[in-house]
């Protein structure tokens, strides 16, 4: 490990495949011949509500059969013992680092187990086909949609991620391709504020250049290797 004290961890789709959730853009990253892209947005929720619902709730449901592996265990381990800042910011809306205990961590792109509220703006537990209950007594359930940041819509706690990239000392990147901003963006703006940069992915990425190391293979070996 590193004895840098401000830590900020990106994790994506790569560090949930040995847990058997599907990627986005590998070979297996379409969904029924969609791709994501022509999936989540805002447009497409609009013009094709089930399609969209159906595709979040296939992978709603798919998450009652995976665990977190490996990798996920190791950042909780991480967050549990490191005594400085850390900041696990996930792109991904499965709950794999809560379920292995990650606690100082945030969901950019929503979460597959919320629901949000379109006449409002609140966000509650998903709890049910097409969301359950409302979150307010004055919207009702037809309002709701999932709680997913969709492609042209500003992703959760940008400002935090702003400012703990600001005082990173390193800044570790996870199973991500590097193909979707502001995430994308994030190695560039933790190296102008003077932090070390890692990846780790099964492939060199499409950012991969912009790091001072990456390291490649599977997630479940190489983040436990790097966090003891
Ligand atoms: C392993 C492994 C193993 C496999 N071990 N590794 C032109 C230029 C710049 C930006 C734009 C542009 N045109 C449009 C934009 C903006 C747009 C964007 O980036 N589009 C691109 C397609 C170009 N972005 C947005 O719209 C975002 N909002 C936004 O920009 O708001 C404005 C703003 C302005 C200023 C500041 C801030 C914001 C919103 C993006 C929303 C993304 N949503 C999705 C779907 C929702 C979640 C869901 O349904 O699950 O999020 S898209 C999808 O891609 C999902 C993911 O989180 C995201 C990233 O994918 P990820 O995680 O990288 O997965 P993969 O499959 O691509 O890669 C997996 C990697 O793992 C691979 O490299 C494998 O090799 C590796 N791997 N097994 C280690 N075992």
């Amino acid at each position: 490990m590193t004895n840098r004290r401000n830590i900020v961890v990106l994790t994506g789709a790569g560090i949930s495949a040995e847990s058997g959730l599907a990627t986005f853009r590998g070979p297996d990253g379409l969904w029924e011949g969609h791709r994501v892209e022509d999936v989540c947005t805002p447009e497409a929720l609009a013009r094709d509500p089930v399609l969209v619902h159906r595709f979040y709730d296939a992978r709603r449901a798919a998450l009652a059969h995976v665990t977190p592996n490996p990798a996920h265990a190791a950042l909780a381990r991480l967050d549990a013992a490191w005594p400085g800042g850390l900041l696990i910011v996930t792109q991904n809306v499965d709950d794999l680092h809560e379920r292995a205990g990650a606690r100082r961590m945030l969901h950019m792109h929503g979460e597959l187990l919320s629901a949000l509220c379109t006449a409002c703006g609140r966000r509650r537990r998903w709890d049910g086909p097409m969301g359950g209950q409302p979150p307010c007594p004055a919207c009702d359930t037809a309002a709701l949609r999932p709680d997913i940041v969709f492609f042209g819509e500003m992703p959760y706690g940008m400002a935090r991620i702003e400012q703990a990239l600001a005082t990173a000392d390193l800044f570790v990147s996870i199973g991500t391709s590097g193909a979707v901003y502001p995430a994308a963006g994030f190695v560039r703006t933790a190296r102008m504020h003077g932090a070390a940069t890692l990846e780790i992915n099964l492939e060199p990425s499409q950012g991969s250049a912009l790091f001072d190391e990456t390291r490649v293979g599977p997630a479940g070996v190489l983040v436990p290797k790097w966090v003891e």
